[in-house]
């Protein structure tokens, strides 16, 4: 790992699975219950805003509910301990990754834990429902949706994103299953650049051909592994 100064991390639904929190496209996956043109796009919730609220308000409480798990941790230690250059970018909307410790962390489809203002676009911290369409605490309306990127929407903080694969000797990929983009083409950013690329995942991707390194396991097991190997 000598010549390893920057490492970008890039975590999906996977990482949280140990943790209780449902994957999507897995057999028993969220998408399972639900069309994602019903639940996760801007077309979904004007058609039926309840619905979408439901749907959120029970993932807040679950991710909330939730522990980060031996993964999430292993992250955490890992950041603290690197010398170089690190970021963790997570598709996830949960908090885990910032209760393990994680604090280089782009969550690029929102929060859970966050309200959007439609009137006002100010964005709050919120653990509660938002079913009963309360109060924007900045301008009053009952305006807030979750903070949480549906697709059709541009995904957060892009430009530090490539900026930092562009940088990057190492790129990791954990649970995901390299289904939705831009995530699923990161891994090609940084193989553009050089960087050795390694996916840890239960089991292959779509992407697996672009990695150098697949290793196949549950995230608890394998993660916490890997980070012992590279701060030996
Ligand atoms: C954009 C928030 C452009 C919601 C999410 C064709 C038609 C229409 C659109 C497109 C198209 N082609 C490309 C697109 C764009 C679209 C897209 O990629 N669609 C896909 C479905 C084809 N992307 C978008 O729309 C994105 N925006 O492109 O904007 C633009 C340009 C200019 C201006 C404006 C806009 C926005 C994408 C973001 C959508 N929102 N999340 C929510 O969370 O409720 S995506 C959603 O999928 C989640 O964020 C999730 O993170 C993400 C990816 O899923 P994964 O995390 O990978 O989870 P998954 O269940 O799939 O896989 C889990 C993996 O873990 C599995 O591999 C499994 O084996 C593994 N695993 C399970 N257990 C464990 C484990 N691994 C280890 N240990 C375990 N224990």
């Amino acid at each position: 790992m000598s010549s390893i100064r920057n490492i970008v991390i890039l975590t999906g639904a996977g990482i949280s699975a140990e943790s209780g929190i449902r994957t999507f496209r897995a057999s028993d996956g969220l998408w399972e219950d639900h069309r994602i043109e019903d639940v996760a796009t801007p077309e979904g919730f004007a058609a039926n805003p309840d619905l979408v609220h439901r749907f959120y308000d029970a993932r807040r409480a679950g991710a909330l509910a939730a522990r980060p798990n031996a993964a999430h941790l292993a992250l955490a230690r890992l950041e603290k301990a690197w010398q170089g250059g690190f970021l963790l970018v997570t598709q996830n909307v949960d908090d885990l990754h910032e209760r393990a410790g994680s604090e280089a962390l782009i969550h690029m489809h929102g929060a859970l834990n966050s309200a959007w203002c439609g009137a006002c676009d100010a964005r709050h911290r919120w653990v509660e429902t938002l079913i009963e369409r309360p109060a924007c605490p900045s301008c009053g309306k009952p305006s807030l949706r979750p903070d949480i990127v549906w697709f059709g929407e541009m995904p957060y903080r892009m430009e530090d994103i490539y900026e930092a694969l562009n940088d990057c000797d190492l790129f990791v990929s954990i649970g995901t299953s390299g289904a939705v983009y831009p995530a699923a083409g990161f891994v090609r950013a940084a193989r553009e650049v050089g960087a050795q690329c390694l996916e840890l995942n239960l089991e292959r991707s779509a992407g697996s051909a672009w990695f150098h390194e697949t290793r196949l396991g549950s995230a608890g097991e394998v993660v916490p592994e890997w980070v012992e190997e590279v701060l030996r």
